[in-house]
């Protein structure tokens, strides 16, 4: 594989081309990084030769450049290769720490990208998230003086694990999206223990917030897992406590376990409301 980028690659560059090498399978060994200004890109591209981050096209195949696109969504090279290898931005943020920080610190600066993707609210937050900005802008572009080769490596495994959940993140929401019955704001999902997805789910089929609680099977001693969505979801287990059938309740009153048919679960959570 070959690619084109623009002279001394930044963060953007070298993740855009180690998305390019997971996504078709490529090994460091068996790419060859081309650093180009915008005069010296060929105007034909072999089979397998791409150009990202330079070029002032984007064509969703081979030309990953996102410089020539006015938009406040901020794209980046490494966006647009993922989103034509189907991963858009919503399933990949999530998912994916150094994903809007790397996107908006390429357009914006590191400020701006902290301050957006961060909310930093203390010194330790401060330290940890600017630790992280410094080696996305910093120490890949550092590494890549040093070795290309090492620099993608780093960018590949970096990617890796975020995507791999991404990818299970896909079939998992189609098959919450299938188990799921539906009562009124009460949702319930009998064929599962496992809240994996569920955020995203919710986020995806119910973008209004109408759902108040979800209602999964429990992983240990009782019958149901109950859980309010958010915390003004109008739903405060800690009303029910003491109630026959309810086991454990969280503290803070957005988790309970419960025993009984899915019927008195689905009650339980009604008693459940503070506002009736
Ligand atoms: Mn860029």
């Amino acid at each position: 594989m070959k690619v084109y980028t623009h002279l001394r690659p930044d963060a953007d560059a070298i993740l855009s081309i180690a998305a390019l090498m997971l996504l078709k399978n490529v090994g460091v060994k068996e790419v060859t990084v081309n650093e180009v200004t915008e005069e010296e890109i060929p105007e034909t591209l072999g089979d397998d030769e791409y150009v990202v981050d330079v070029g002032l096209k984007w064509d969703g195949e081979k030309w990953f450049d996102h410089h020539q696109i006015d938009s406040f969504e901020m794209e980046s090279a490494t966006s647009l290769v993922l989103a034509a290898a189907g991963f858009p931005r919503d399933e990949i943020s999530p998912y994916c720490a150094w994903y809007d920080l790397q996107r908006i610190t390429d357009n914006n600066g590191p400020r701006l990208a902290l301050k957006l993707c961060c909310g930093i609210e203390n010194p330790t937050q401060e330290m940890v998230a600017n630790f992280f900005a410094t080696s996305l802008i910093s120490t890949l572009p550092m590494l890549y003086e040093k070795s290309v080769v090492l620099a993608l490596e780093v960018a590949v495994t970096w990617m890796k694990t975020g995507l791999e959940n991404v990818m299970k993140m896909g079939s998992r929401i189609q098959e919450l999206e299938e188990m799921c019955v539906k009562h009124d704001d009460i949702w319930v999902f009998p064929e599962t223990d496992n809240p994996f997805g569920m955020g995203l789910f919710l986020k995806k089929n119910d973008p209004e917030h109408v759902v108040k609680a979800t209602i999964i099977k429990d992983n240990r001693a009782n019958d149901w897992c109950l859980c309010r969505t958010s915390d003004d979801s109008g739903v405060d287990f800690g009303l029910i406590r003491g109630l026959k059938g309810v086991g454990f309740v969280h503290a803070t009153g957005f988790l309970a376990k419960v025993d009984g048919t899915l019927e008195e679960a689905i009650d339980i959570v009604k008693q459940s409301r503070t506002t009736q």
